[in-house]
């Protein structure tokens, strides 16, 4: 397939890696007028790395293309939408992947008549400098329909599926988003306060806190249409917890980078969600707060 994808970060830059070894033809959209971008890349647990180079930037080539893929983060979207989308043909399948949820009304506005689909990974990836991605941990992948026309597509779980299992198609997108964002509202405030592995969480001190975290979570996701129980989230929080023990969560890294957070789109849509539901969410408000002033206090530095 003739492949666009914009958000060449440590997601990103796993994500097109394996898609060009499965023989796709993927070029990647960047702010910086470049005409190509050389990657290295270390697959998990090797120690050899592959050289990738991929053509950039190329507006025809964004028309050809069979799909457009989006892994910027959440609050870059709507930017990132904005540069492409005079290239973008109507028909195009466009594939949205980020942490967190609260994207998908204005990505309906500014795309209203092409397929959208979401995605959500649980793959792990890191960049240590700016041309080397090393993927750090295996994880499912989810995709599903956000609009009608999106429906046709789910051919494109299997091609990711190629690429890099497992990643399955999902008939409500949502779930599997909810999902992961728990995942999120958990580890990642309190990895980015405590400057902390996600594996330090293990700790019995962070164990009543995961769990109100999670009591909160459940309750807001159930009045969405979730069912699902306190015990089941913070189960799940612990066996992510383990698994990325060595991990730096994202948020973990934007505030040790003094970059902006994913917040108002992980915590922060949680609490929207609970407003309507007019159900109390203080700890994670607290959360909330706490890293919003994380965020100021880097932007006074
Ligand atoms: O998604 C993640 C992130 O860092 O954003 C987790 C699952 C917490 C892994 O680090």
């Amino acid at each position: 397939m003739k492949i666009t994808l914009l958000g060449a970060g440590a997601i990103g830059g796993l994500w097109s890696c394996q898609l060009v070894k499965q023989g796709h033809k993927l070029q990647l959209w960047t702010r910086k007028d470049v005409k190509t971008i050389n990657l290295a890349f270390q697959g998990l647990n090797q120690t050899e790395t592959e050289l990738f180079t991929f053509h950039c930037n190329d507006k025809a080539a964004v028309t050809e293309s069979d799909c457009i893929v989006i892994t910027v983060k959440a609050f870059q979207v709507e930017q990132a939408l904005r540069d492409i989308l005079p290239f973008i043909s109507p028909e195009t399948p466009v594939v949205i992947m980020h942490n967190g949820m609260g994207t998908q009304q204005m990505v309906h506005q500014r795309l209203p008549n092409n397929p959208i689909i979401y995605a959500t990974t649980s793959q792990a990836a890191f960049k240590p400098h700016p041309r080397q991605v090393n993927h750090t941990g295996l994880g499912p992948t989810w995709m599903g329909a956000e609009n009608s026309a999106g429906k046709n597509f789910d051919f494109l779980a299997e091609v990711f599926n190629q690429a890099l299992a497992p990643c399955q198609w999902h008939q409500d997108i949502a779930q599997p988003l909810w999902h992961k964002l728990a995942i999120n509202c958990a580890i990642n405030p309190l990895t980015a306060k405590h400057q902390c592995q996600n594996g330090e969480l293990a700790r019995s001190e962070f164990n009543y806190l995961l769990s109100q975290i999670c009591q909160e979570v459940a309750a807001v996701m159930s009045a969405e249409g979730y069912r699902v129980t306190a015990r089941e989230l913070k189960q799940h929080v612990d066996r992510v917890i383990a698994a990325t023990a060595t991990n730096f969560s994202s948020m973990n890294q934007d505030i040790c980078q003094q970059r902006p957070t994913e917040i108002d789109y992980i915590t922060g849509y949680l609490i929207a969600r609970a407003k309507v539901h007019a159900i109390p969410v203080p700890i994670n408000t607290q959360l909330w707060q706490h890293i919003k002033q994380l965020e100021q206090d880097n932007n006074d530095e």
